[in-house]
């Protein structure tokens, strides 16, 4: 029997190496759903709850294995539904291949059921958007939508109408002019190198530096002994935007961990007082935790030309990956031997640690959401993949945990959305069955897929699922109260028992509310054989303050309160009694 479009569809994709898939079926997608089941010893069809979590879960699948992440839906609303985690790939810059269904061929433009035009909705996030048009056109179709995601580092889609995707080599000749095979699956990556001169003026600036700050995002985290050299050699202070958590483990002597509102406060002061800065594979957004513009010379190295100088002004900027420029740029610099800049920089870093243990080991109740991170960081393996979604959760992840070794780490990191910490979770889980995948994430975050523990259940992915548990959006309140000096509004969520949500998945659930039996909950969920959701109760009126509070942060804090914020006396409590307790 000849090969219909959609086994032309999946075959390729197998000789592209894609392994995966994931998706939710409708009537746009049968063809493609018959060739996933006749394919099925060679392409595993991983069927989510809504297809949000399967776009996000491709992105965190390309996230944690640095290859194509693939996934698949219906006409009309599917395809609609997988717009967000598709717009987190394209953000955060991960290789992800959409795959849609469309109505009839014939019936498209026609206002019939599901003609939603997806390839035009999809124009923005799509840098490859192409309908295909009969069984000679999917190889062509195929290579290049996968040559473009990964060659583009974004996002490709390819849709194809319902009834095409049952046709066969009869039903539509090739043209003369597609001559058959002329396409190849092979993808080649552009390996730019820096011209000599550039590199030299690089090193005469950073040899030039006396306090050496080195911004390194996710384009280091393949380049982490480079890194390394570089911070030893420069005496460099390592600052890690979220997204490359992961460059460098947060026990080296060279790191000040995060930077940004749920950074650091030593990174904060490395940043505000180095006089030269190294960007490397990063486009951290917050522009005022860079050094003023001019207070600081500049070296970015970055692959993609267009994110040179596009949020501080760079004095020489290189393109190409970060780990070969490094290579290439080592050889020319200089030993420095003052180092009172990094050494002020370690000093710092003590006393931030010992911060966070105060903070992380409170024994009161409610029970503070440190306590939960500091635990769980302690429970950790080393081949821990952890993922994390927006909100007050993202700060107690970045400062608490600790990467060590083979450790990964994501969030969403330029599209900053909710819901993808779990999805991405599956990914990890798909793609590493053996390693310890630990998901954190807010009520509110993982109440917008919380279906996704069926998931968990059916393929029996042994994810830890943390949820820490306020019954409120707590980012925005905070946010409400400190940065804009408004009361609370419209944050307040309907509580859930999420244990017993989990068990009525066929998950295990667990519930945490005293720090004292947090060590052993902990300890018996991860060790579970299975998926498993913890939910730990923690305390609403516990801040996420930045790691230096902004006078104009404290006065917005101030009027808030002043201007009616409900629970007034127990924010104040908190706050008071936490600086309370540091300072004695
Ligand atoms: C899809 C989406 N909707 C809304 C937001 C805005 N937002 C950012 S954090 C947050 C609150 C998160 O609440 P929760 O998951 O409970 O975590 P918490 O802040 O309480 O730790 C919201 C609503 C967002 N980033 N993404
Ligand atoms: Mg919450």
């Amino acid at each position: 029997m000849s090969k219909t479009v959609a086994d032309l569809l999946v075959t390729r994709l197998i000789d592209w190496g894609v392994d995966a898939i994931f998706g939710l079926p409708g009537d746009g997608v049968n063809g493609i759903f018959e060739a996933l089941r006749t394919h099925q010893d060679k392409i595993r069809f991983i069927q989510v709850r809504h297809e949000e979590a399967a776009a996000f879960a491709a992105c965190g699948y390309a996230k944690y294995t640095g290859r194509l992440g693939v996934c698949l839906a219906t006409s009309g609303p599917g395809g609609i539904h997988l717009l967000n985690g598709l717009y987190d790939a394209k953000c955060d810059g991960q290789p992800v291949l959409a795959i849609t269904g469309h109505t009839f061929h014939d019936l498209i433009g026609t206002h019939y059921q599901q003609d939603v035009d997806l390839d035009k909705l999809f124009i923005d996030v799509a840098a490859y958007n192409e309908r295909v048009m009969g069984p000679a056109h999917v190889q062509n179709v195929v290579d290049e939508a996968i040559k473009t995601a990964l060659a583009r580092r974004t996002v490709a889609h390819i849709t194809i109408p319902k009834d095409v995707q049952d046709w066969t080599s009869s039903d539509a000749e090739p043209s003369a002019a597609n001559i058959p095979k002329h396409s190849g699956d092979i993808y080649a990556p552009a390996c730019p190198s820096p011209p000599a001169e550039l590199l030299q003026q690089a090193a005469n600036v950073i040899n030039e530096g006396k306090k050496i700050a080195i911004l390194a995002g996710r384009g280091c985290l393949d380049a982490r002994d480079e890194l390394l050299q570089l911070a030893e050699r420069v005496d460099g202070v390592i600052i890690k935007p979220l997204l490359g958590k992961a460059v460098v483990p947060d026990d080296s002597p060279f790191t000040t961990g995060g930077i940004g509102l749920l950074g650091t406060a030593p990174s904060q002061d490395a940043m505000k007082s180095c006089d030269t800065l190294i960007m490397l594979g990063t486009s951290f957004p917050y522009m005022e935790f860079y050094p003023k513009p001019g207070d600081a010379r500049t070296v970015q190295v970055d692959i993609e030309p267009t994110r040179i100088g596009l949020r501080h002004p760079a004095d020489v900027g290189l393109v190409g990956d970060c780990r070969d420029v490094l290579r290439e740029l080592l050889p020319l610099l200089r030993e420095k031997s003052d180092g009172s800049f990094l050494r002020e920089a370690q000093d710092n870093m003590r006393d931030w640690n010992e911060l966070l243990k105060i903070r992380g080991t409170r024994t009161d109740t409610p029970m503070k959401p440190q306590v939960v991170a500091y635990e769980l960081n302690k429970l950790l393996r080393n081949d821990a993949i952890i993922s994390t979604d927006s909100g007050t959760i993202a700060t107690w992840a970045a400062r608490y945990i600790q990467i060590r070794d083979g450790m990964q780490f994501s969030l969403s990191g330029t599209l900053a959305t909710m819901a993808n910490s779990l999805p991405y979770s599956i990914g990890a889980a798909i793609a590493y069955p053996q390693r310890q995948i630990i998901c954190i994430v807010g009520d509110g975050g993982f109440t917008m897929l919380m279906g996704e523990v069926a998931t968990l259940v059916k393929y029996n992915l042994p994810v830890k699922v943390i949820v820490f548990k306020n019954n409120v959006l707590g980012m925005i309140k905070w946010e409400q109260i400190v940065l804009e000096g408004n009361p609370q509004f419209g944050v307040e969520l309907q509580p859930i028992d999420f244990a017993a949500y989990a068990r009525a998945c066929g998950a295990a659930g667990f519930t945490i509310e005293d720090p004292a039996t947090a060590p052993a909950i902990l300890r018996e969920a991860l060790e579970y054989d299975g998926p498993a959701v913890v939910q730990a109760v923690i305390d609403p009126y516990e801040p996420p303050l930045p790691g230096n509070v902004t006078v104009k942060q404290a006065v917005k804090f101030g009027e808030a309160l002043l201007r009616g914020q409900k629970d007034r006396w127990d924010i104040i409590k908190t706050v008071a009694e936490d600086k309370i307790r540091e300072v004695i």
